[in-house]
């Protein structure tokens, strides 16, 4: 599969963390915790505590994506401390802390990425491109699962792809929100390597997550098969 999968932990059953995590070990090339304060949207969820603890029964990598408003070092410090591989946070809230938090990053050898909600333009990060390890591009509202999918998403996908290219730049690009059949061909196509799945691509797929796990591997194959033309060509090259 050309892309990567990052279950988004917020949507699995927080009551069998450890179980679930076995069972995610066969799709997840890495994990997406959701760190929500109520303050930056309506909602809460997740911890760097959490992190700590499935830090300790999973050596992939860890994202913490933070919905918080008062993002400080300390607050990156303790998701580092916790386990944290990549930190993804809000450009509107980090802007004049930009340069100090990704040399914070950087000196642990963790990822310094960001996201953009869909009221956010690209063009908040455009100073700063070149620091990124990663541009998640959010494809919902921020801060909840089950919500609809936004498709202005798709031309800033398309917008960042390009840039990227444009600059010579090696960032990852990442969606989450809404990320399902529906949309895995389009968002692929428009330039995303990773897909976050939470309810929609994966959770709600079947109350046994082992067997929404092989619903979810099926249509993400499905719908990432090249197509006729596409594995035609390839042949006659
Ligand atoms: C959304 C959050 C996500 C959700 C996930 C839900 O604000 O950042 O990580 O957990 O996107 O998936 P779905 O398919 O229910 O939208
Ligand atoms: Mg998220």
């Amino acid at each position: 599969m050309d892309v990567r999968i990052s279950p988004s932990l917020m949507c699995m059953d927080l009551m069998h963390i450890a179980d679930e995590i076995g069972k995610l070990e066969v799709i997840a090339d890495e994990y997406h915790a959701d760190i929500i304060d109520w303050h930056y949207c309506r909602n809460m969820s997740l911890a760097p505590c959490f992190i700590e603890g499935i830090r300790g029964i999973t050596k992939k990598p860890i994202e913490a994506h933070l919905y918080v408003d008062n993002i400080d070092a300390e607050l990156v410090e303790l998701c580092m401390d916790s386990g944290a591989s990549i930190v993804t946070m809000p450009p509107e809230v980090i802007e004049r802390q930009v340069y100090r938090l990704k040399r914070l990053t950087e000196g642990r050898g963790v990822g310094f990425g960001v996201f953009i909600n869909p009221a956010v333009s690209l063009d908040v990060v455009e100073p700063y491109l070149d620091q990124l390890n990663r541009l998640l591009i959010l494809t919902v509202d921020p801060g909840f699962a089950g919500q609809p999918f936004v498709e202005s998403s798709l031309r800033k996908i398309e917008a960042a792809a390009k840039r990227r290219d444009q600059l010579g730049l090696s960032f990852d690009i990442e969606v989450d929100g809404c990320c399902n059949e529906r949309y895995y061909r389009r968002l692929r196509d428009a330039g995303a390597d990773i897909f976050v799945l939470g309810g929609s691509g994966l959770f709600k797929k079947d109350p046994d997550t082992a067997r929404a796990i092989q619903i979810a591997r099926g249509l993400l194959e499905r719908e990432l098969a090249p197509t006729a033309t596409a594995a035609q060509a390839a042949e006659c090259a």
